[in-house]
């Protein structure tokens, strides 16, 4: 029967080990969800890197680790530490990530990183020859393996290959600066079908491909190597249903049941003149627009004093990438700049900014989605964006006002937000103000059109469309075989 393996940086499981004794608990993030059908339909497996090193296996732990995940469908590609570190900190969020999010500065290339990439690549593409027969197919996920594609179908020309891009796939003027660009498109070019969270990005890679390797492109297929490759657009989407019933037992909650962080909010919340809660939630990481939000909130505060003391910002930071030196001064501009505004505007009873720099469970996640008026996402590049998407999918009440960067995918299709330019303090000022007066009916009539495109793109739609989509450009590529 034929199967088909998702192939991904990090397998989609959480594994600890405590006291030497092994915890597996299956991930349950969105990407996980989304491929869950695809991955666990008949003999389907999962390639990718368990999350724990060599270095921290003996032979035991290490025989534990593959029986856990073999029960789970998937299969480990091992990495060193030094994999890890010139690989995964180095070439893929050192290199390709500010690359490929327009940080052109922030973009380091040395030999010594590029050639680790190079190899764990050929790790994971051996592992996806050890286990790929005829007639499966294979879907290679992001940034981390942009050389698989190419590495798999040398071997295995026969095999059905699909990449999907998570991240923005930059203009061709900033992608033609990068010294191996030619090696990185002939590496996604092994694929017969590769995909982009929007037609932009599409756009962007056809050029890319058109100009640096003067190939023939004939509207979204290129052809390469007597092949016929498919470029195309799928926009991710969330478990819509999921994140809207965990709304709807939220709001059925008793007293007892409420968190922590959801009691401290109510207080607030109910205050006779109600203080409106303006919620932003993102991995700490230099492409999400955080100082310039915290930068328009401040500007917000300045030219519209009327509202000090009536609203306020709630910031979510994820700890990321902290090895990263970025990422480190990052965090500490954070700190200093909510530092400052609170510092300036804060009185004995209120105090502007509420910062959290953790992981929360998910319930607290859904505590506040529900209790904010206001989402503000001012991502300066995001390839989708799913915060703003959750965020719609938690409006029970069909209330809250979305300001959403023009800069984020997820912009494309969510035309109801207040669509903002991340550098013009002013506009999110303006449009904050708007959004705090904006009537309920108002909000109702955007946030209903907003429910109705997300719910109705789904991660698993978007699974299931990129996988018929693959077997058509496959079905096409047969039938020229025969002919
Ligand atoms: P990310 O850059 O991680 O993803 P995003 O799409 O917003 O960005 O996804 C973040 C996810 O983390 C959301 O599902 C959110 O619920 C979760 N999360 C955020 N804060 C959390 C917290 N404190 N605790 C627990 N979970 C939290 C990359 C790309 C994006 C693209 C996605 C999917 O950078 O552009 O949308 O992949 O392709």
């Amino acid at each position: 029967m034929n199967k088909t393996i998702i192939v991904s940086n990090r397998l989609p499981l959480q594994i600890s080990i405590e006291n030497e004794e092994l915890e597996v608990t299956p991930s349950v993030g969105g990407l996980a969800t989304g491929l869950k059908s695809v991955h666990k339909d008949g003999n389907g497996i999962w390639i990718g890197w368990s999350g724990i090193t060599q270095e921290e296996l003996d032979p035991r732990l290490e025989a534990e680790v593959n029986e856990a995940i073999t029960k789970e469908q998937c299969v480990s590609v091992n990495l060193t530490e030094s994999d890890l570190d010139l690989y995964y900190y180095g070439f893929s969020n050192r290199t390709l990530w500010p690359l490929f999010h327009y940080f052109i500065e922030y973009t380091e290339y040395n030999t010594e990183s590029w050639e680790a990439y190079k190899r764990v690549n050929q790790k994971f593409a051996n592992k996806v020859l050890e286990y790929a027969e005829d007639g499966d197919k294979i879907w290679i996920q992001d940034y981390q393996l942009l050389l698989v594609p190419a590495l798999v179908k040398k071997n295995k020309p026969d095999i059905s290959i699909g990449f999907f891009n998570h991240i923005p796939f930059p203009s061709y003027e900033i992608f033609r600066t990068f010294p191996k660009r030619k090696e990185l498109l002939r590496g996604m070019l092994g694929a017969d079908l590769i995909g982009f969270h929007t037609y932009d990005y599409e756009r962007h890679f056809l050029s890319s491909v058109k100009r640096i390797l003067s190939l023939d492109v004939n509207f979204n297929k290129v052809t390469y190597e007597n092949r016929i490759i498919k470029v195309d657009s799928f926009p991710m989407g969330i478990d819509y249903k999921k994140f809207k019933q965990a709304a709807l037992d939220h709001d059925k909650m008793n007293e007892d049941e409420k968190s922590e962080i959801q009691k401290r909010l109510d207080q607030h919340l109910q205050k006779e003149d109600g203080v409106k809660m303006i919620l932003s939630i993102d991995r700490m990481d230099y492409t999400k627009g955080i100082p310039n939000r915290i930068k328009a909130f401040e500007y917000f505060l300045n030219k519209y004093p009327e509202f000090h003391e009536k609203i306020r910002l709630i910031m979510l930071a994820v700890p990321s990438r902290s090895q990263v030196p970025q990422y480190q001064k990052l965090k500490q501009e954070t700190d200093e700049l909510v530092g400052r505004i609170n510092g300036k505007y804060s009185t004995v009873s209120w105090t502007p900014i509420w910062y959290f720099y953790r992981t929360l469970p998910f319930k607290n996640l859904i505590d506040l989605y529900t209790s904010s008026d206001i989402a503000l996402i001012t991502p300066v590049r995001d390839g989708m964006n799913l915060v703003a998407k959750e965020y719609v999918a938690t409006r029970t009440r069909k209330d809250g006002v979305l300001i959403l960067s023009e800069m984020t995918g997820a912009s494309k299709e969510l035309n109801e937000a207040l669509l903002i330019n991340p550098f013009n303090f002013e506009e999110i000022a303006d449009s904050i103000k708007q959004a705090l007066e904006m009537p309920v009916p108002e909000q109702k009539q955007r946030m209903i059109a907003l429910q109705k495109r997300v719910s109705r793109y789904s991660v698993k739609k978007w699974a299931n469309e990129f996988m018929n989509s693959l077997h058509q450009v496959d079905k096409a590529y047969h039938i020229i075989q025969a002919k």
